[in-house]
């Protein structure tokens, strides 16, 4: 049988597992809603762990959830891996994240089909709670394959809805028997949508992903005293959901006087007792900082809490905060962001550098491996939005552009990173 180096997917084959995968957790508007650990998150594993079997990849599963598919299935060395997250937020759309998982495992069904078998095995896989929309922080599963967070304090971790990670992982049936952290592969690229504006804005279909931005995640609980709307004069109250309000406010001016790269969310708010006629008693929000620059989100993060400070003796209430999440920038390996630029332009993509401002799990595989990522334009530049999309071409030119970056990784010599790319 002549084996052909192959040279393009099956972009009708990868679109119609996008859609079938999407129909798991459909929220009936474009949408998915497959929180980590869910039933509905353990029904699209089920369905992906069927999809790799039948194509005779050897399915690994770790004690986080991880599951590996690798291919040849006798393969021992280091793998040239790719993979993403099949988890959603409860908004969420069909592309992120399953894109990078179900593109990854249609370029290793193009390379079986095509006869050809590269010097080292091919594996894609999917990591366990990406989003931290339900246990935090987020990229969890990824960040326990790499060994930067211990198995069993990764395990005790609570979600927002009270459940423990150990028990939802064993509940779903996929608490594996791999251990963690793994031995690290060769390499590991991620295919993933860009989430943002930038590709297309500048009509550019490939964009060779340079770096990651620092991440932190702070959790606030604001108490002061419940009491009567109608009664209490308002020189008497000490009302968190004012607190709350003004620290969503000054989240959004340290973004506008920070500027640059700089931004900053108020995603989540809960009141207690939440009751139209009722002072709340308490108030619990969240902040999420990114910036590409350590420094400035270093001067972010002080902004925030000096403020909050300020607000906390202004209505009399406390303000306590845990960290949800917290990661540095991460700086890619310039020889796999090459071969995404080289691999591009050898197809006559238009292809930019440029830094995601995402997390993904690329950036935690970046500290055992050479790592690097593939984005494709997001239409609108929408995301975490069940109104989430990308075009078919795009995702065949992301999915072709993995296929000979993978191939280039699978037969080429691999220079082991000095520091990981990661700025501690
Ligand atoms: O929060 C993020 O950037 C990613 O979606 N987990
Ligand atoms: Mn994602
Ligand atoms: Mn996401």
């Amino acid at each position: 049988m002549t084996t052909v180096v192959p040279h393009a997917v099956d972009g009708a084959r990868l679109r119609g597992r996008l859609d079938e995968l999407a129909a798991v957790g459909d929220t009936g508007d474009g949408g998915v809603c497959r929180l980590a650990l869910t039933e509905a998150d353990g029904a699209g594993r089920d369905l992906v762990v069927t999809w790799m079997r039948d194509l005779g990849l050897r399915v690994d599963i770790d004690g986080i959830g991880n599951v590996i598919g690798t291919w040849p299935a006798d393969a021992t060395g280091p793998a040239v891996m790719t993979g993403s997250h099949i988890d959603t937020v409860r908004t969420g759309g069909r592309f992120d994240g399953n894109y990078g998982v179900l593109a990854g495992l249609e370029v290793i069904e193009t390379v079986i089909e095509s006869g050809f078998v590269p010097a080292r095995p091919l594996a894609v896989g999917f990591f366990t709670n990406e989003e931290g929309a339900r246990f935090a922080p987020d990229m969890l599963g990824s960040l326990v394959y790499v060994g930067g967070l211990p198995l069993e304090e990764a395990l005790d971790t609570v979600a927002i809805d009270g459940a423990v990670l150990g028990d939802e992982l064993e509940r779903i049936g996929y608490r594996g028997p791999l251990p963690c952290p793994a031995s690290p592969p060769a390499a590991f690229v991620e295919l993933h949508v860009e989430q943002g504006p930038i590709l297309e804005a500048e009509c550019i279909t490939i964009g060779a992903v340079t770096s990651v931005q620092g991440i932190l995640w702070f959790e606030l609980t604001i108490v002061g005293q419940s009491n009567h709307a109608g009664t209490t004069p308002m020189r008497l109250r000490r009302d968190p959901a004012l607190a709350a309000a003004e620290i969503a406010v000054t989240a959004r001016s340290i973004a506008r006087d920070l500027g640059g790269d700089q931004v900053a969310t108020v995603g989540r708010i809960d009141l207690h007792p939440n009751l139209v006629n009722v002072i709340p008693a308490r108030a619990t929000l969240t902040v999420d900082l990114r910036n590409t620059d350590p420094v400035e989100l270093a001067r972010a993060e002080r902004m925030l809490f000096d403020a909050v400070e300020r607000i906390a003796a202004a209505e009399s209430v406390t303000i306590e905060h845990r960290t949800l999440a917290r990661f540095e920038p991460v700086v890619f390996d310039e020889t796999v962001i090459g071969l995404v630029v080289d691999a591009a332009e050898r197809r006559n993509l238009p292809v930019r550098r440029l830094p995601s401002g995402a997390g993904h799990d690329a950036q935690m595989l970046a500290r055992v491996c050479p790592s690097a990522m593939i984005f494709v334009p997001s239409v609108g530049g929408v995301s975490h939005n069940p109104t989430e999309f990308t075009d078919a071409d795009d995702l065949q030119a992301g999915a072709d552009v993995l296929l000979d970056v993978m191939l280039r990784l699978a037969d080429g010599p691999i220079d082991r990173p000095t520091d990981g790319g990661v700025h501690q």
